[in-house]
């Protein structure tokens, strides 16, 4: 069997009730890149890549494009089955731009799991879960707006809740994890993400004001040095995020034990092939983690359910999904969605998600 076409898809996803706010980012639709792998027995994979805007972090759809038409003609003719040889091929076509790679990588999986008949999560492990706990991420807005929204997801069932924090006076971060502490106290794990948003002293500040709130501080300065440099003076566990752009970092900052947890993006380390790498080093080391991915639809969404479902359950701190902000699905059959709050885990072959490709037009990049 090998790799026959290669076909690069263009497609706008808009945020239901948009905008969506982060610290250094408001988006009100999303640019996604679908990879479709066709091989010479006819067997299809699919893969996604989707940057949430261009601000979130230092990759962008545009940049995913681009990088694609780079690597990808060095593809065709190659065995899919030989994914961790293929990624040396990508190598040296192109040095980085691990999120685009991502999109090659989850179509192999998808046509690993296809070819063998076997869902994903079975290929990377075994899935130690049927249903994966998501969380659920609110925008930055005012204390009272969030406290609502907090209460309603928390009926819903989510077990977690991220509030966006950052990119404003610090005091009112304070005030709306304080205002959503009151209304659900235990009732989900809380984690404050500030987007690279807070100043080493907006950070000391809030953990002093919220030193009886057990809250997570995802990501809350821009640099690994300024975490490094203020985390003996927090209150509160630090995960990283945006930083961990690759299995170097990963090693570094665990190896040094600069955080307590990631919340992890699997298009921004290289795809599931990495994640794998990543889940191990985390079982290694202890460190809680989720499976999530910046946006996209129902294939990266279910990419990150797949991998999602082999963590550890005493290390998963959940998958985190785009679907309560997206109007559309690809596969009006098989949809991945949130349902009280946990996300079903496909036992189809592949990622278990046949999108319809009408919905995409007609490619961008074509290879054969
Ligand atoms: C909540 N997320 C997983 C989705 C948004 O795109 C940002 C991200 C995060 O944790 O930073
Ligand atoms: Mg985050």
């Amino acid at each position: 069997m090998k790799i026959a076409e290669i076909h690069v898809y263009q497609h706008d996803l808009p945020v239901t009730n948009g905008p969506y706010k982060m610290a250094n980012a408001s988006v009100d639709f999303l640019d996604t890149t679908i990879v479709e792998i066709i091989t010479s027995a006819g067997v299809v994979g699919y893969g996604e890549t989707c940057p949430v805007g261009p601000t979130y972090q230092p990759q962008h759809a545009l940049g995913a494009r681009a990088a694609l038409e780079q690597l990808v003609p060095a593809l065709i003719g190659e065995n899919p089955l030989l994914v961790s040889n293929l990624h040396q091929l990508m190598d040296l076509n192109l040095n980085g731009h691990n999120y685009a790679k991502a999109a090659v990588d989850i179509a192999l999986w998808d046509l690993m799991g296809k070819h063998f008949n076997l869902p994903v999560c079975d290929l990377l492990g075994g899935a130690q879960l049927e249903k994966v706990p998501s969380y659920y991420a609110t925008s930055v807005a005012e204390p009272d707006e969030v406290a609502r929204i907090a209460k309603e997801k928390v009926s819903e069932g989510f077990p977690r809740l991220q509030i966006k924090v950052g990119g404003r006076p610090i005091e009112l971060d304070i005030e709306t994890v304080k205002k959503v502490w009151e209304t659900i106290g235990h009732k989900a794990r809380l984690v404050a993400d500030a987007n690279r948003g807070w100043t080493s002293k907006d950070a000391v500040i809030f953990s002093n004001a919220c030193r009886d709130i057990p809250v997570i501080l995802e990501q809350p300065c821009n640099s690994i040095t300024e975490i490094e440099s203020v985390r003996s003076r927090l209150n509160h566990p630090v995960y990283l995020d945006e930083n961990t752009e690759n299995l170097s970092v990963i090693l570094d900052v665990t190896g040094r034990g600069i955080c307590d947890g990631f919340g992890l993006k699997v298009t921004r380390l290289g795809g599931l092939s990495i994640m794998r790498t990543v889940r191990e080093i985390c079982l290694a080391k202890s460190m809680p983690h989720t499976c999530d991915d910046s946006w996209g639809g129902d294939i990266i969404a279910a990419a990150c359910t797949h991998i999602g479902a082999t963590v550890e359950p005493r290390l998963n701190e959940g998958v985190w999904i785009a679907a309560p902000y997206i109007d559309h699905h690809y596969d009006q059959e098989h949809p991945i969605r949130i349902e009280q709050g946990y996300i079903k885990v496909s036992n189809g072959p592949g990622l278990g998600v046949v999108p319809n490709t009408t919905l995409f037009g007609e490619p961008v990049l074509s290879f054969n």
